[in-house]
């Protein structure tokens, strides 16, 4: 198959789109691509800095080179969480981070998860059992937590995630699964500030696949850890995952769809902002009052400590 633009070899072709590239027009498409979604959702403007939370994993790398190509002023920052898993995968995915920044002469901010907890995140969920079987809600929490503080300390305008269209339409066919209103309500691909302590959240990797993301990444030389962390196995959100590429299989832009739809629907106001559930950031329900945490300066629903803060004394 040959590209649209050119006489070139074509490296992808997506369907969705009617569309096949080279290896030359596809890294472009998806550059220009981006800068459409981040004016059209108003994520920010070339005045504001942006945070990039980086992985390690193609994503968010890929991400942090668009927005660089694209001459953001956007610095990186990474958490290690001490997760190992029998192949390093922290240590490997701090070393690919660095190795990327230095590459292009960018900034990254590593935070030791660890050091600031005293505790690694699965010794952590073990101290409080918070992670009964598995350390994600520990781990998640600890991220959260993380990357506002960065964002907060570092006087950031906005912290932008890898997020891909397959992660967007896994959550929303969990909350949809669920009917969970609050979190549907809050769902989006711009994530205002609702507290001192926050700074806008953005997602401008939402509206493409996940094998566009790997194309990109390969077509880009960008060297990623193409293993997942080792306590993501046996997920819901993996098992969504595995649906949705069926149909996906038999219904070529299924997903981007169903995501689009779902836009428009709360543009429309189909979603109205529910005030009893707690919402996407897990602090409180969406026009809920929040609360300063007096010894982080972190959003809290209740007066006194921050659910991040109630952990660590504990493990104190
Ligand atoms: S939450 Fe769980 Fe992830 Fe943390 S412990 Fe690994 S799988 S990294 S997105
Ligand atoms: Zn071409
Ligand atoms: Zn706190």
């Amino acid at each position: 198959m040959k590209c649209r633009k050119c006489d070139q070899k074509a490296v992808i072709n997506m369907r969705q789109h009617k569309l096949a590239l080279c290896a030359v027009h596809f890294p472009q498409w998806m550059v220009e691509q981006t800068q459409r979604f981040i004016e059209k959702y108003r994520m920010f403007t070339p005045k504001e800095r942006v945070l990039v939370a980086v992985s390690g994993g193609k994503d968010s790398l890929s991400l942090w080179d668009i927005l660089w190509q694209l001459g953001y002023t956007a610095d990186g920052v990474y958490i290690a969480l001490g997760i190992d898993g029998g192949f390093g995968y922290s240590r490997k995915s701090q070393e690919l981070c660095e190795k990327f920044a230095a590459q292009r002469g960018l900034k990254l901010i590593v935070v030791d998860a660890a050091q600031q907890l005293g505790a690694t995140i699965p010794e952590l969920a073990a101290i409080t059992q918070r992670g009964k079987n598995k350390p994600c809600s520990v781990c998640g929490l600890t991220k959260r937590h993380i990357l506002d503080q960065v964002a907060r300390e570092g006087q950031y305008d906005v912290l932008a995630t890898g997020h891909n269209l397959d992660d967007e339409v896994a959550v929303l066919f969990g909350n949809t699964l669920n009917w969970n209103v609050g979190y549907l309500s809050r769902q989006s691909p711009v994530l205002p500030a609702r507290h001192a302590g926050l700074v806008r959240k953005v997602k401008p990797l939402c509206r493409f696949y996940e094998r566009e993301m790997a194309a990109y990444a390969l077509v880009r030389g960008i060297e990623y850890i193409y293993e997942e962390c080792p306590h993501a196995e046996g997920s819901t959100t993996i098992y969504y995952k595995t649906l949705l590429n069926q149909l996906e299989t038999d219904r070529p832009g299924a997903k981007l769809s169903f995501y689009l739809a779902f836009l428009q629907a709360k543009e429309k106001g189909f979603l109205a902002q529910p005030q009893t559930e707690d919402d996407e950031e897990g602090i409180g329900a969406a026009g809920e009052h929040l609360h300063t945490c007096p010894s982080c300066g972190g959003p809290t629903t209740l007066e006194g400590l921050c659910a991040f803060c109630r952990m660590v004394e504990k493990v104190k």
